[in-house]
Formats: structure tokens, C-alpha cells, sequence
């Protein structure tokens, strides 16, 4: 069995609240397109986050089905399976399925219910896709490991599999052991998978929600093929750079098995972004406004294209109207320069001042991301307020917020 193993391709994403990335989703589509051509793969396997929202608009939504169609169009012998990630609507991309079927493509949005005593014999059959060539698991993200649940369904295919076909396992989780470089903000809401949860009798498990491409166990990236034994965890990687902190090529992952019990051959095949992300000044010294407007003109004019963050001297003084600056400077490039307001201020000053009051520059509330942090700093302006209180009621409302918003992913 020869497939593509792709995922967190976050269709309509918005970067900075202001530019779409069509575009480089096109770029992307036309480049595994051309794959497709190349290597006639069994399969093209998409580990979760679809999406970049639950409820995206019509006009994403048309861009899914375009691409995927044209896929079909061109490729009908290739089964594609699609599962839901934490950024998907399960129920949503679930309902499509029976539509999507018709055109040889999977999808799957809603996990097994995590009490499966009450499901029909067989239940396990409603995500296992077999094909000609082997045998496909298709898991979306659910909330907490399950291992019962998976190791059922494996087991079901084990059944049912006396040709001893590939085995693949598809999930959309955070296994722990892996590189999270570029989730700082959302590690924290995530529980990991251990790896003695994921279940045996796969030949390979297709990862998505970590964006940064990696195969457990293994510092192999840099090359170009890679051979594993059975039993291989891997993350493909999001084809797009998602953030500026992701300074790694990203690329989709071809594989093939070609009997149960491995060996699985990984090639690596680069994408090839339309714009790129790149920190300023080039050389990394913290910049005062009039060096970060410069270095700005000129990587502009130098480069016509890409995503630029700042680092900025916060000991120097700043106009108030200094991003209004920066994009009335890269205006006239419609949309091609486009600036990451969230800059990186080195040098911030201790600003307390002798009568014990707290003042706050612009640039340090910028970087605060936990509010407590700001509320232990101006506590003399609140001395009735019980600070240890406060901090656990901010994590029962973040650990309901996690809840809640897994329970939306998972069941709804
Ligand atoms: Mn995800």
C-alpha cells in the first residue's frame, strides 16, 4: 500500500486578523496535486484539522469541496479519508459523509462513544476503510486517550485480516515524547497521549495536530527517505507554516507498506511555501522605531512577499502611532508584505516606581498572557482581594473552558 499522509491544513485560516491565505492553500493543492500524478498513491490520509474553524464560512467551506473534488476528478481510484481535528466541528464534518462516500472519499467527524458496551457488534467497522491494498483506521480527535477503544477496533481488523495487509491507525493528538516547537500558547490546554496508549497491530499511525513533522523515536528530518520498522508514530506536519515560530521545513509524508508487520519506507516531499515568515532586523538585534522601519522598507522592497515579526528595543521610546507606521509603510504592496503586530520587546525596563506603584509599558502587557500575573503586580491596589482565591477560580473557569469546548469537539 502506497499513501499520502497529510493533515492540520487549516482551511481558511485568517494570519494577524487580516490576511487569508487562499492562496498559498491553492499553492499547496497544486503541489499534491503534481504528488498525486508522480507516485499514484492508494490513499490520501488527512489527520484532522481540516479547518481552522468550527463553523467556517461558505466560502471555505467551497474551497474544501474544490479542492477535494478536483482530487477525486483526477485521481478516482485514490481513497481519500478526511477525520476531524480539535478545530473541526465533528457533527458538521461528520453529516457530509454519506455525500462525500459517493465520491470515494471518507469522512470522519464523531469518535466512538467512550462507553462502547451499548454499541452494536460491529460498531468497530465504522472507521475502519478497507481497501484493495490494506487497511485504514480512521480516528478523529477525541477527548482522553481510549486505548480500550482503539485496541478494539485494531482488533476488529486484525479479524479481518488473514492476507496480512498494512494496518493504518489515523488520530488527531498530542502524544507525549514529541517536539512541540510553535504550540507554546495552546500546549498548555492539551492533554498528551502516552505512547502505551495508542494501541498494537498497526503498521503505522498517521498523526495530525502537531505541525512540526516528526516520527517518534527518530531525529531523521533532514533526510530525504527514512525506513522504519512496524509499529512507526509519526506526524506529517501541517503543509503551511502556521506561525512564526515554526522555522522548519514542512513537507507531506509519501509511505509504503508493503505487507503487515512493516518494514514502512518514508519519503519526505517538501512543500514549497508561496510566502515565508521572517523575523526582523535580519540580524536579531532588538530595533528602536526608526531601525525597524528601515529594516522593514528594506526587506520589503528586497523580498515583495512575507510574513515579518518584529524585535523591538523596549528601552528606546516608541511613537504610539508606530504599527500604524509599519502599515502605511507596506501598504502599497496589497497584501503580499504582511506584518505580525505582536512584536518581540527585548530590553523591557523595570518600571516600578519608588512609591511602590506599578507602571506598565505597552510592550510588557503585550507579552502578559496569564492574568494573574497582572493582578500579583498591581495587588497593592486591591488588598481585599484573596489572590490564591482568585488564582483558583481562574483555573476552574479555564479547566470548564477546556471541557466545554472538547465536549463541543467530541460530541456535538
Ligand atoms: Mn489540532
Amino acid at each position: 500500500m502506497r499513501f499520502i499522509h497529510t493533515a492540520d491544513l487549516h482551511l481558511g485560516q485568517v494570519m494577524y486578523q487580516d490576511y487569508t491565505r487562499e492562496d498559498e492553500h491553492d499553492y499547496f493543492f497544486s503541489q499534491l496535486e503534481g504528488w498525486c500524478r508522480t507516485y499514484h498513491p492508494d490513499a490520501l490520509l488527512v489527520s484532522g484539522d481540516i479547518f481552522d474553524i468550527q463553523q467556517p464560512g461558505a466560502h471555505v467551506k467551497k474551497i474544501f469541496n474544490d479542492h477535494f473534488v478536483a482530487l477525486h476528478n483526477n485521481f478516482p481510484q485514490m481513497a481519500i479519508v478526511i477525520t476531524a481535528g480539535n478545530h473541526d466541528s465533528a457533527s458538521r464534518i461528520q453529516a457530509d459523509n454519506p455525500i462525500w462516500k459517493m465520491g470515494n472519499v471518507t469522512l470522519i467527524g464523531l469518535a466512538p462513544a467512550s462507553d462502547t458496551s451499548s454499541l452494536p457488534d460491529g460498531w468497530q467497522d465504522d472507521y475502519i476503510v478497507a481497501l484493495p491494498q490494506g487497511y485504514i483506521v480512521a480516528l478523529p480527535f477525541m477527548t482522553g486517550a481510549r486505548p480500550e477503544t482503539v485496541q478494539s477496533i485494531l482488533d476488529r481488523v486484525a479479524q479481518r485480516n488473514s492476507a496480512q495487509k498494512p494496518v493504518v491507525l489515523m488520530g488527531h493528538m498530542a502524544v507525549s515524547g514529541m517536539d512541540y516547537t510553535g504550540h507554546n500558547f495552546e500546549i498548555g490546554n492539551l492533554q498528551t497521549v502516552d505512547t502505551s496508549q495508542l494501541g498494537h497491530g498497526f503498521d503505522y499511525m498517521a498523526l495530525g495536530h502537531i505541525h512540526r513533522p516528526q516520527t517518534l523515536g527518530y531525529n531523521d528530518e533532514h533526510q530525504p527517505q527514512s525506513v522504519y520498522p512496524t509499529g512507526t508514530v509519526r506526524y506529517s506536519g501541517s503543509p503551511l507554516h502556521v506561525s512564526c515560530d515554526e522555522k522548519y521545513p514542512h513537507s507531506v509524508s509519501l509511505v509504503q507498506i508493503d505487507r503487515h508487520g512493516g518494514p514502512v519506507t518514508l519519503n519526505r516531499l517538501r512543500v514549497a511555501q508561496k510566502r515565508h515568515f521572517f523575523e526582523l532586523p535580519a540580524n536579531g538585534t532588538p530595533a528602536d522605531a526608526d531601525h525597524a522601519l528601515l529594516a522593514v522598507r528594506q526587506f520589503a522592497e528586497k523580498h515583495q512577499s512575507g510574513y515579518f515579526r518584529l524585535t523591538l528595543d523596549g528601552s528606546k521610546p516608541f511613537p504610539a502611532d508606530f504599527n500604524q507606521q509599519i502599515y502605511q509603510l507596506i501598504e502599497s504592496y496589497n497584501g503580499e508584505i504582511r506584518f505580525n503586530p505582536k512584536s518581540i520587546w527585548a530590553n523591557i525596563p523595570d518600571t516600578t516606581s519608588t512609591d511602590g506603584e506599578t507602571l506598565f509599558e505597552v510592550a510588557e502587557l503585550q507579552q502578559m498572557t496569564d492574568p494573574m500575573e497582572f493582578i500579583r503586580q498591581t495587588q497593592s491596589h486591591y488588598p481585599e482581594l484573596d489572590i490564591e482565591q482568585l488564582a483558583e477560580a481562574f483555573k476552574e473557569v479555564e479547566a470548564e473552558l477546556r471541557r466545554l469546548s472538547e465536549n463541543t469537539n467530541s460530541e456535538s
